[in-house]
């Protein structure tokens, strides 16, 4: 398997960065004909002169934007194009990237009509090289293909299908998951330099040892050496690393030098270890980690600095531990999704997120079902959020050679894009798969074996929702979680039928595996506003007493070591695909979409901070 990463841009004394975020042009194909503009060349010239183009914001999920159902309901491809000027200054030994964060689903991207590369799967970065194509001093265009078509093989699934309309054939796109099958360019593009020679990947793996030791195991993947005859003839070599770690005043605590080597170990005297919040008066504490790469002349070639927290992650059947401290998770299910922009990226949505978290008390959430923006991991990593790192194998259904290629592709990106956060501390492998269908026991065997073959200091899970005497996927899962709707998807409206099953279901899943537990989804939709004494469904006085049930399944859970954690569904409402069950989106949020509390959040708040008080 690949064994690279992608470096999240940053600048530094040897790399420019820049965003091409903004307002780039954008059409619309025709759904009955959507690889018209493959064939016609659509990306050889400017894309208005092919057909009238209209404004499109950048990162945005274009489907909110305009007033048109059309646009809203779109299947297959959408064209989008951005002019930008590449400086002379640029012209100068060294590589200039194109990389995007995430465009959903799949995308072809040319620069001034040529094809520099090709992307599916949605939430997760591609960037490629473009020194050879851009022009100096000069206007460049480019010219992206996105296309959100889910069918039996893609992550997630989904089906198209033609059926008939008052207006002839149309196509329908179909899909078992609830959450909007939102498109677009979704995340920050960004246009960097590096040196000819540079740093491609880091790897970081943490440790403590007694008397407040902290080391710093890192690996330096450093690239375009063999391919420099061009630019350095004969090439540099060998080559090596100094890297050092600077706390947070910005003092230098440790350093290494490896005189031959790329990887080394760097060892943290009275290291602050990383926490997550409440379980420390300094949680999220990040070093500083900058990485300077040499020739062996002593001439410095390239330089990255990125941020890295300091932990051990263990566990067993009975438990998790980070700094050998047991854990019990506070947390959610989250969405990427907002009004308008729906799964376009925004600094202002993140840090509000975030700012709530750490009101209500959480400590932790799952990226329900899907890589979030690299930028969020940033956050959790800073403010000491614990994740549980999910890839978009959302209600897999059908088993296909395909399907497991593209599954396994994407726990691949996922892990190589996040190994390095501190506030990663398990991978979740699926959401509700038909994990009682035949096929699933040899497809997940070989999925779990994969991850844990990828990354083995961690734990994997996945998010389940079959019974557990039927189930084929939890024997190969390190920490079983499911997700529960009681007294909503079953036996609505009773609310005194909650606390026993979720009582007797953990147990089982405990029982059938000698393993923890986490209740991973539980909840009811709750439209603000709405009150009912006694409590009656859809009221925020049946969200408040749902939760309260639950509570009280968890409290006596939490006397069994086993079980380990709580996450609510669903942090905010959140938009969905269109259904009679749904009133404007999905609302089992405690906030709203707007993020403002439900009553509901101030019965959590309690509960999670007398939850961290009590550890
Ligand atoms: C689930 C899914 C989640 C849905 C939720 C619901 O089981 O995992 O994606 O949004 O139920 O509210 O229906």
């Amino acid at each position: 398997p690949p064994t690279r990463g992608l470096l999240y841009p940053r600048e530094s004394e040897s790399r420019e960065v820049r965003t091409l975020d903004g307002v780039w042009r954008f059409l619309q194909s025709d759904v009955n004909d959507p690889m018209q503009g493959v064939r016609d060349n659509w990306y050889k010239a400017d894309l208005d002169k092919v057909k009238p183009t209209r404004p499109m914001p950048v990162p945005s999920s274009y489907n909110d934007i305009s007033a048109e159902d059309k646009l809203r309901d779109h299947i297959g491809t959408v064209w989008y194009e951005k002019k930008f000027f590449v400086p002379h200054s640029w012209n100068m030994d060294q590589r200039i990237w194109l990389r995007f964060g995430s465009v959903h689903y799949a995308a072809v991207v040319w620069i001034n009509g040529q094809k520099v590369m090709s992307h599916t799967i949605g939430h997760l970065p591609f960037e490629s090289e473009i020194t050879d194509q851009v022009k100096f001093g000069a206007e460049n265009r480019l010219t992206l293909m996105c296309d959100n078509t889910l069918v039996n093989s893609t992550i997630p699934q989904g089906t198209v299908a033609e059926e008939e309309s008052d207006e002839g054939k149309v196509m329908v796109q179909r899909y078992t998951f609830d959450f909007f099958n939102y498109a677009g360019i979704h995340r920050t593009v960004h246009l960097y330099t590096t040196p000819v020679v540079y740093i491609e990947d880091i790897k970081v793996l943490t440790d403590l040892t007694e008397n407040h030791v902290g080391l710093v195991n890192y690996e330096v993947n450093v690239n375009g050496n063999e391919k420099t005859t061009v630019y350095y003839d004969p090439p540099i070599e060998p080559l090596y690393v100094h890297v050092q770690l600077r706390n947070k005043e910005g003092e230098i605590v440790a350093h290494s030098i490896s005189k031959t080597i790329l990887n080394g170990t760097i060892v943290v005297k009275d290291v602050m270890p990383w926490w997550p919040y409440l379980m420390n008066p300094e949680p999220g504490y990040l070093y500083t980690m900058e990485v300077y790469l040499h020739a062996v002349d002593e001439s410095l070639l390239d330089v990255y600095r990125m941020k890295v927290g300091i932990r051990t992650l263990k566990w067993n059947n009975s438990t998790l531990l980070i700094n050998d401290a047991p854990l019990y998770l506070r947390g959610f299910g989250k969405h990427e999704d907002s009004d308008i922009r729906g799964k376009g990226f925004d600094y202002a949505l993140l840090t509000r997120d975030f700012n709530l978290l750490k009101w209500i008390g959480a400590n932790a959430y799952r990226t329900s079902h899907y890589p979030y923006s690299e930028e969020s991991m940033q956050f959790a990593d800073e403010f000491g959020i614990m994740i549980i790192d999910e890839c978009p194998g959302v209600n897999a259904d059908i088993f296909e050679p395909l399907l497991l290629r593209n599954h396994k592709s994407s726990l691949e990106q996922l892990i190589h894009r996040d190994r390095n956060h501190a506030s990663v501390i398990m991978w979740s492998i699926a959401n509700e798969p038909r994990s009682s269908h035949p096929q699933a026991d040899k497809y997940f065997k070989f999925l779990a074996n994969y991850t844990k073959f990828l990354d083995p200091t961690r734990p994997i899970t996945a998010a389940l929702n079959v019974e557990a005497k039927k189930d084929k996927l939890a024997q190969y899962l390190d920490i079983i979680s499911f997700n529960r709707y009681n007294a909503w998807y079953q036996n609505a409206g009773q609310l005194d039928m909650i606390t026993k099953h979720v009582e007797e279901e953990a147990a089982l899943w405990h029982e059938t595996h000698n393993k923890t537990v986490i209740m991973t989804e539980y909840g009811a939709d709750t439209y603000e506003g709405l009150h009912f004494l006694p409590a009656y469904i859809w009221s925020e006085d049946y969200q408040r007493y749902l939760l309260s049930k639950h509570f009280k399944a968890f409290d006596s859970l939490r006397s069994q070591k086993w079980f380990i954690g709580e996450f609510l569904w669903n942090f905010a409402d959140f938009k969905t695909a269109q259904s009679f069950t749904r009133v404007g989106g999905n609302k089992k949020g405690v906030f709203t979409r707007q993020r403002q509390p439900k009553s509901a959040a101030y019965l959590l708040r309690q509960r999670y901070f007398s939850l961290a008080l009590e550890l």
